[in-house]
Protein backbone atom coordinates (compact mmCIF):
# COMPACT_ATOMS: atom_id res chain seq x y z
CA UNK A 1 0.00 0.00 0.00
CA UNK A 2 1.84 3.12 -1.49
CA UNK A 3 -0.04 5.27 1.33
CA UNK A 4 1.68 3.61 3.98
CA UNK A 5 5.15 4.21 2.47
CA UNK A 6 5.12 7.92 4.22
CA UNK A 7 4.64 7.69 7.79
CA UNK A 8 6.69 4.29 7.87
CA UNK A 9 9.69 5.98 6.72
CA UNK A 10 8.81 8.68 9.17
CA UNK A 11 8.63 6.30 11.76
CA UNK A 12 12.13 5.21 10.87
CA UNK A 13 13.66 8.60 10.93
CA UNK A 14 11.96 9.34 14.46
CA UNK A 15 13.97 6.28 15.70
CA UNK A 16 16.79 7.15 14.26
CA UNK A 17 16.87 10.70 15.68
CA UNK A 18 15.81 9.30 19.29
CA UNK A 19 19.51 7.17 18.60
CA UNK A 20 21.13 10.24 18.24
CA UNK A 21 19.28 11.84 21.00
CA UNK A 22 21.13 10.49 23.76
CA UNK A 23 22.30 12.43 26.88
CA UNK A 24 26.17 13.36 27.40
CA UNK A 25 25.97 12.24 31.35
CA UNK A 26 26.60 8.77 31.74
CA UNK A 27 24.12 8.43 34.10
CA UNK A 28 21.50 10.04 31.58
CA UNK A 29 23.38 8.17 28.47
CA UNK A 30 23.16 5.18 30.10
CA UNK A 31 19.14 5.13 30.73
CA UNK A 32 18.09 6.59 27.58
CA UNK A 33 20.11 3.94 25.86
CA UNK A 34 18.97 1.52 27.68
CA UNK A 35 15.06 2.12 27.16
CA UNK A 36 15.91 2.32 23.65
CA UNK A 37 16.79 -1.67 24.14
CA UNK A 38 14.19 -2.76 26.70
CA UNK A 39 11.11 -0.86 24.38
CA UNK A 40 11.27 0.82 21.17
CA UNK A 41 8.20 1.53 21.21
CA UNK A 42 8.18 3.16 24.59
CA UNK A 43 11.39 4.86 23.88
CA UNK A 44 9.36 6.37 20.72
CA UNK A 45 6.31 7.65 22.21
CA UNK A 46 8.47 8.96 25.37
CA UNK A 47 9.40 11.90 22.77
CA UNK A 48 6.64 13.66 22.81
CA UNK A 49 7.45 14.66 26.25
CA UNK A 50 9.31 17.79 27.81
CA UNK A 51 12.56 17.06 29.38
CA UNK A 52 11.94 17.03 32.60
CA UNK A 53 8.44 15.42 32.47
CA UNK A 54 10.32 12.90 29.96
CA UNK A 55 13.32 12.27 32.34
CA UNK A 56 10.94 11.28 35.18
CA UNK A 57 8.81 9.18 33.30
CA UNK A 58 12.02 7.22 31.44
CA UNK A 59 13.41 6.25 34.96
CA UNK A 60 9.88 5.55 36.48
CA UNK A 61 9.79 2.80 33.71
CA UNK A 62 12.95 1.61 34.22
CA UNK A 63 13.08 1.44 37.78
CA UNK A 64 9.44 -0.96 37.00
CA UNK A 65 11.31 -2.58 34.78
CA UNK A 66 14.00 -3.56 37.02
CA UNK A 67 11.13 -4.72 39.53
CA UNK A 68 9.88 -6.59 37.20
CA UNK A 69 13.20 -8.39 35.97
CA UNK A 70 13.42 -9.38 39.74
CA UNK A 71 9.44 -10.80 39.46
CA UNK A 72 10.46 -12.59 36.33
CA UNK A 73 13.69 -14.24 37.07
CA UNK A 74 12.31 -17.96 37.76
CA UNK A 75 15.48 -19.16 39.39
CA UNK A 76 15.49 -16.93 42.11
CA UNK A 77 13.99 -18.44 45.22
CA UNK A 78 10.71 -17.09 46.75
CA UNK A 79 12.75 -16.29 50.20
CA UNK A 80 15.08 -14.01 47.96
CA UNK A 81 12.72 -12.58 45.66
CA UNK A 82 9.82 -11.32 48.11
CA UNK A 83 11.82 -9.38 50.40
CA UNK A 84 13.29 -8.03 47.02
CA UNK A 85 10.58 -6.61 45.65
CA UNK A 86 8.79 -5.18 48.82
CA UNK A 87 11.51 -3.36 49.48
CA UNK A 88 12.55 -2.59 45.83
CA UNK A 89 11.09 1.65 46.53
CA UNK A 90 13.81 1.60 48.75
CA UNK A 91 16.45 0.65 47.16
CA UNK A 92 16.58 2.98 44.26
CA UNK A 93 17.38 6.00 46.74
CA UNK A 94 20.93 3.69 47.50
CA UNK A 95 23.29 4.06 45.13
CA UNK A 96 25.51 1.07 46.30
CA UNK A 97 22.93 -1.40 46.42
CA UNK A 98 23.18 -4.38 43.56
CA UNK A 99 21.04 -7.58 42.64
CA UNK A 100 22.17 -9.64 39.78
CA UNK A 101 19.47 -11.49 37.59
CA UNK A 102 17.06 -11.41 34.31
CA UNK A 103 19.07 -12.14 31.16
CA UNK A 104 20.84 -10.19 27.87
CA UNK A 105 19.51 -6.37 27.63
CA UNK A 106 17.64 -6.57 31.49
CA UNK A 107 20.56 -8.19 33.24
CA UNK A 108 22.86 -5.20 32.12
CA UNK A 109 20.04 -2.91 33.58
CA UNK A 110 20.15 -4.66 37.03
CA UNK A 111 24.33 -4.81 36.94
CA UNK A 112 24.29 -1.10 36.50
CA UNK A 113 21.47 -0.39 38.54
CA UNK A 114 23.38 2.63 39.81
CA UNK A 115 23.15 4.67 36.67
CA UNK A 116 19.29 4.69 37.40
CA UNK A 117 19.36 5.26 41.29
CA UNK A 118 21.79 8.38 40.23
CA UNK A 119 19.32 9.66 37.68
CA UNK A 120 16.17 9.24 40.21
CA UNK A 121 18.38 11.35 43.15
CA UNK A 122 18.50 13.84 40.54
CA UNK A 123 14.64 14.18 39.65
CA UNK A 124 12.51 16.95 41.75
CA UNK A 125 11.46 15.67 45.07
CA UNK A 126 7.84 14.85 43.98
CA UNK A 127 8.39 12.92 40.74
CA UNK A 128 10.39 10.83 43.37
CA UNK A 129 7.75 10.35 45.90
CA UNK A 130 5.79 9.16 42.59
CA UNK A 131 7.99 6.86 41.96
CA UNK A 132 8.80 5.78 44.97
CA UNK A 133 4.75 5.45 46.22
CA UNK A 134 3.92 3.49 42.87
CA UNK A 135 7.06 1.32 42.62
CA UNK A 136 6.04 0.37 46.68
CA UNK A 137 2.72 -1.08 46.03
CA UNK A 138 3.98 -2.49 42.67
CA UNK A 139 6.32 -4.86 44.58
CA UNK A 140 3.83 -5.80 47.23
CA UNK A 141 1.22 -6.88 44.74
CA UNK A 142 3.71 -8.59 42.78
CA UNK A 143 4.90 -10.42 45.88
CA UNK A 144 1.18 -11.50 46.85
CA UNK A 145 0.62 -12.73 43.04
CA UNK A 146 4.03 -14.95 43.49
CA UNK A 147 2.04 -17.39 45.36
CA UNK A 148 -1.74 -16.87 43.78
CA UNK A 149 -3.13 -17.89 40.13
CA UNK A 150 -5.74 -16.02 38.64
CA UNK A 151 -8.67 -17.61 38.62
CA UNK A 152 -11.68 -15.35 39.25
CA UNK A 153 -12.29 -12.04 37.06
CA UNK A 154 -11.96 -10.35 40.51
CA UNK A 155 -8.20 -11.51 40.78
CA UNK A 156 -7.66 -10.67 37.17
CA UNK A 157 -8.26 -6.80 37.52
CA UNK A 158 -6.61 -6.87 41.11
CA UNK A 159 -3.58 -8.27 38.72
CA UNK A 160 -3.99 -6.26 36.09
CA UNK A 161 -3.76 -3.29 38.47
CA UNK A 162 -0.75 -4.08 40.09
CA UNK A 163 1.19 -4.74 37.30
CA UNK A 164 -0.43 -1.51 34.73
CA UNK A 165 -2.96 0.34 36.17
CA UNK A 166 -0.60 1.84 39.21
CA UNK A 167 1.46 2.82 36.25
CA UNK A 168 -1.47 4.77 35.07
CA UNK A 169 -1.36 6.34 38.71
CA UNK A 170 1.93 6.64 38.86
CA UNK A 171 1.67 8.38 35.41
CA UNK A 172 -0.81 10.94 36.40
CA UNK A 173 0.88 11.48 39.73
CA UNK A 174 4.15 12.26 37.20
CA UNK A 175 2.09 14.79 34.85
CA UNK A 176 0.42 16.56 37.95
CA UNK A 177 3.93 16.95 39.45
CA UNK A 178 4.68 19.10 36.04
CA UNK A 179 2.10 21.36 36.91
CA UNK A 180 0.84 20.37 33.38
CA UNK A 181 -2.49 19.03 34.44
CA UNK A 182 -5.06 18.30 37.16
CA UNK A 183 -4.33 15.29 38.85
CA UNK A 184 -6.95 12.69 37.13
CA UNK A 185 -8.52 10.02 39.64
CA UNK A 186 -7.27 7.02 40.37
CA UNK A 187 -10.21 5.04 38.72
CA UNK A 188 -9.78 6.22 35.18
CA UNK A 189 -5.88 6.41 35.65
CA UNK A 190 -6.37 2.72 36.67
CA UNK A 191 -8.69 1.94 33.37
CA UNK A 192 -6.18 3.80 30.97
CA UNK A 193 -3.43 0.66 32.19
CA UNK A 194 -6.18 -1.93 32.38
CA UNK A 195 -7.24 -1.38 29.18
CA UNK A 196 -3.44 -1.94 27.62
CA UNK A 197 -2.76 -4.92 30.06
CA UNK A 198 -5.71 -6.70 29.33
CA UNK A 199 -5.39 -6.09 25.45
CA UNK A 200 -1.49 -7.18 25.88
CA UNK A 201 -2.60 -10.35 27.75
CA UNK A 202 -5.10 -11.50 24.76
CA UNK A 203 -2.54 -10.62 22.15
CA UNK A 204 0.40 -12.72 24.00
CA UNK A 205 -1.59 -16.11 24.72
CA UNK A 206 0.55 -18.07 22.61
CA UNK A 207 3.51 -16.86 23.61
CA UNK A 208 2.70 -16.85 27.24
CA UNK A 209 1.95 -20.61 27.13
CA UNK A 210 4.71 -21.56 25.49
CA UNK A 211 7.06 -20.49 27.44
CA UNK A 212 10.11 -22.13 28.82
CA UNK A 213 10.26 -22.19 32.05
CA UNK A 214 6.49 -22.32 32.20
CA UNK A 215 5.42 -19.26 32.52
CA UNK A 216 1.85 -18.18 34.99
CA UNK A 217 -1.00 -17.81 32.80
CA UNK A 218 -3.30 -14.59 32.79
CA UNK A 219 -6.27 -15.12 31.33
CA UNK A 220 -9.03 -15.74 34.25
CA UNK A 221 -9.97 -19.21 34.93
CA UNK A 222 -13.36 -17.75 35.47
CA UNK A 223 -13.75 -17.04 31.69
CA UNK A 224 -12.02 -19.77 29.74
CA UNK A 225 -13.48 -22.91 31.78
CA UNK A 226 -17.05 -21.90 30.20
CA UNK A 227 -15.23 -23.51 26.87
CA UNK A 228 -12.79 -25.72 28.12
CA UNK A 229 -11.37 -27.50 30.72
CA UNK A 230 -7.68 -26.77 29.97
CA UNK A 231 -6.47 -23.52 29.23
CA UNK A 232 -3.94 -25.66 26.34
CA UNK A 233 -7.20 -27.05 24.68
CA UNK A 234 -7.75 -23.38 23.08
CA UNK A 235 -4.89 -23.71 20.36
CA UNK A 236 -6.43 -27.33 19.35
CA UNK A 237 -7.76 -26.97 15.88
CA UNK A 238 -11.05 -29.11 17.07
CA UNK A 239 -11.73 -26.63 19.38
CA UNK A 240 -11.86 -23.57 17.13
CA UNK A 241 -15.18 -22.50 17.47
CA UNK A 242 -15.05 -22.73 21.46
CA UNK A 243 -11.19 -20.68 21.04
CA UNK A 244 -12.86 -18.04 19.23
CA UNK A 245 -15.79 -17.46 21.67
CA UNK A 246 -13.69 -17.38 24.66
CA UNK A 247 -11.63 -14.99 22.83
CA UNK A 248 -14.57 -12.56 22.14
CA UNK A 249 -15.46 -12.80 25.76
CA UNK A 250 -11.54 -11.68 26.63
CA UNK A 251 -12.36 -8.44 24.15
CA UNK A 252 -15.33 -7.50 25.85
CA UNK A 253 -13.79 -7.65 29.07
CA UNK A 254 -11.26 -5.46 27.85
CA UNK A 255 -13.58 -3.19 26.03
CA UNK A 256 -15.43 -2.31 29.13
CA UNK A 257 -12.41 0.05 30.44
CA UNK A 258 -12.44 1.73 26.98
CA UNK A 259 -14.89 4.87 27.97
CA UNK A 260 -12.97 5.51 31.21
CA UNK A 261 -10.13 5.95 29.08
CA UNK A 262 -11.85 8.37 26.52
CA UNK A 263 -12.95 10.58 29.48
CA UNK A 264 -9.14 10.45 31.17
CA UNK A 265 -7.57 11.45 27.59
CA UNK A 266 -11.01 14.15 27.04
CA UNK A 267 -9.29 15.73 30.40
CA UNK A 268 -5.75 16.23 29.65
CA UNK A 269 -4.72 19.70 28.43
CA UNK A 270 -1.40 19.39 27.40
CA UNK A 271 -0.89 18.28 23.47
CA UNK A 272 2.25 16.37 24.09
CA UNK A 273 0.58 14.38 27.34
CA UNK A 274 -2.41 13.29 25.30
CA UNK A 275 -0.14 12.53 22.37
CA UNK A 276 2.10 9.99 24.51
CA UNK A 277 -1.23 8.78 26.26
CA UNK A 278 -3.11 7.97 23.24
CA UNK A 279 -0.54 6.35 21.25
CA UNK A 280 -0.63 3.36 22.94
CA UNK A 281 -4.64 3.20 23.47
CA UNK A 282 -5.34 3.64 20.06
CA UNK A 283 -2.61 0.62 19.07
CA UNK A 284 -4.98 -1.24 22.08
CA UNK A 285 -8.52 -0.37 20.48
CA UNK A 286 -6.95 -1.49 16.98
CA UNK A 287 -5.41 -4.52 18.50
CA UNK A 288 -8.32 -6.03 19.92
CA UNK A 289 -10.37 -5.03 16.52
CA UNK A 290 -7.63 -7.18 15.29
CA UNK A 291 -8.07 -9.78 17.68
CA UNK A 292 -11.56 -9.96 17.81
CA UNK A 293 -12.99 -13.67 16.85
CA UNK A 294 -9.30 -13.99 15.09
CA UNK A 295 -8.46 -17.76 16.36
CA UNK A 296 -4.44 -16.63 14.65
CA UNK A 297 -4.15 -15.84 17.90
CA UNK A 298 -3.88 -19.16 19.05
CA UNK A 299 -1.51 -20.11 16.28
CA UNK A 300 0.93 -17.18 15.95
CA UNK A 301 1.41 -13.09 16.58
CA UNK A 302 -1.29 -11.06 15.55
CA UNK A 303 -0.19 -7.70 15.16
CA UNK A 304 -1.07 -4.65 13.78
CA UNK A 305 0.57 -4.12 10.74
CA UNK A 306 3.90 -1.37 10.92
CA UNK A 307 2.11 1.18 8.37
CA UNK A 308 -0.99 1.47 10.36
CA UNK A 309 1.43 1.77 13.81
CA UNK A 310 3.35 4.62 11.73
CA UNK A 311 -0.45 6.56 10.69
CA UNK A 312 -1.55 6.16 14.69
CA UNK A 313 1.85 7.40 15.54
CA UNK A 314 1.80 10.58 12.85
CA UNK A 315 -1.89 11.33 12.89
CA UNK A 316 -2.44 11.24 16.48
CA UNK A 317 -2.27 15.18 17.16
CA UNK A 318 -5.80 16.24 18.81
CA UNK A 319 -8.71 14.34 21.20
CA UNK A 320 -10.54 14.40 17.87
CA UNK A 321 -8.01 12.23 16.87
CA UNK A 322 -8.68 10.29 18.94
CA UNK A 323 -12.34 10.17 18.87
CA UNK A 324 -12.02 9.33 15.45
CA UNK A 325 -9.62 6.19 15.67
CA UNK A 326 -11.56 4.36 18.78
CA UNK A 327 -14.67 5.33 16.55
CA UNK A 328 -13.15 3.52 13.42
CA UNK A 329 -11.74 0.86 15.38
CA UNK A 330 -15.08 0.25 17.10
CA UNK A 331 -16.74 0.39 14.14
CA UNK A 332 -14.66 -2.58 12.37
CA UNK A 333 -15.18 -4.45 15.39
CA UNK A 334 -19.33 -3.79 15.28
CA UNK A 335 -18.96 -5.61 12.48
CA UNK A 336 -17.36 -8.56 13.21
CA UNK A 337 -19.30 -9.48 15.78
CA UNK A 338 -21.87 -12.76 14.94
CA UNK A 339 -25.42 -12.92 16.71
CA UNK A 340 -24.31 -16.78 17.22
CA UNK A 341 -21.71 -15.72 19.71
CA UNK A 342 -22.98 -16.04 23.56
CA UNK A 343 -21.53 -12.77 24.04
CA UNK A 344 -22.70 -10.71 20.97
CA UNK A 345 -25.28 -8.78 22.81
CA UNK A 346 -22.97 -7.84 25.43
CA UNK A 347 -20.08 -6.34 22.90
CA UNK A 348 -22.41 -4.53 20.69
CA UNK A 349 -23.78 -2.68 23.98
CA UNK A 350 -20.25 -1.98 24.82
CA UNK A 351 -19.09 -0.53 21.22
CA UNK A 352 -22.31 1.39 21.20
CA UNK A 353 -21.80 3.03 24.35
CA UNK A 354 -18.09 3.70 22.81
CA UNK A 355 -19.37 4.53 20.10
CA UNK A 356 -22.01 7.05 21.28
CA UNK A 357 -19.57 8.68 23.70
CA UNK A 358 -17.15 9.35 20.33
CA UNK A 359 -20.64 11.10 18.18
CA UNK A 360 -21.22 13.24 21.21
CA UNK A 361 -17.84 14.55 22.18
CA UNK A 362 -15.70 13.86 18.65
C1 LIG B 1 -0.94 6.90 30.20
C2 LIG B 1 -2.24 7.18 32.34
C3 LIG B 1 1.67 2.54 30.16
C4 LIG B 1 -1.59 4.96 31.62
C5 LIG B 1 0.49 0.72 31.28
C6 LIG B 1 -0.90 3.95 30.83
C7 LIG B 1 1.34 -0.26 30.63
C8 LIG B 1 1.64 -2.55 30.34
C9 LIG B 1 3.03 -3.03 30.64
C10 LIG B 1 -0.29 2.96 31.78
C11 LIG B 1 7.89 -2.42 33.24
C12 LIG B 1 6.50 -2.36 31.16
C13 LIG B 1 6.78 -4.46 32.44
C14 LIG B 1 5.72 -1.19 33.18
C15 LIG B 1 5.98 -3.29 34.51
N1 LIG B 1 1.22 -1.51 31.17
N2 LIG B 1 3.43 -2.89 31.96
C16 LIG B 1 -1.58 6.28 31.37
C17 LIG B 1 0.62 2.02 31.08
C18 LIG B 1 6.96 -1.56 32.39
C19 LIG B 1 7.19 -3.68 33.68
C20 LIG B 1 5.83 -3.61 31.61
C21 LIG B 1 5.07 -2.46 33.66
C22 LIG B 1 4.64 -3.34 32.49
Amino acid sequence: NPDDLYPLLKLKMAARHAEKQIPPEPQWGFCYTMLQKVSRSFALVIQQLDTDLRDAVCIFYLVLRALDTVEDDTSIATEVKVPILMAFHQHVYDREWHFSCGTNDYRVLMDEFHHVSTAFLELGRSYQQAIEDITMRMGAGMAKFICKEVETVGDYNEYCHYVAGLVGLGLSKLFHASEKEDLASDALSNSMGLFLQKTNIIRDYLEDINEIPKSRMFWPRQIWSKYVNRLEDLKDEENSVKAGRCLNDMVTNALTHAEDCLTYMAALRDPAILRFCAIPQIMAIGTLALCYNNIQVFRGVVKMRRGLTARVIHGTKTMSDVYEAFYDFSRMLKSKVDNSDPNARKTKEQLEAILKTCRDYG
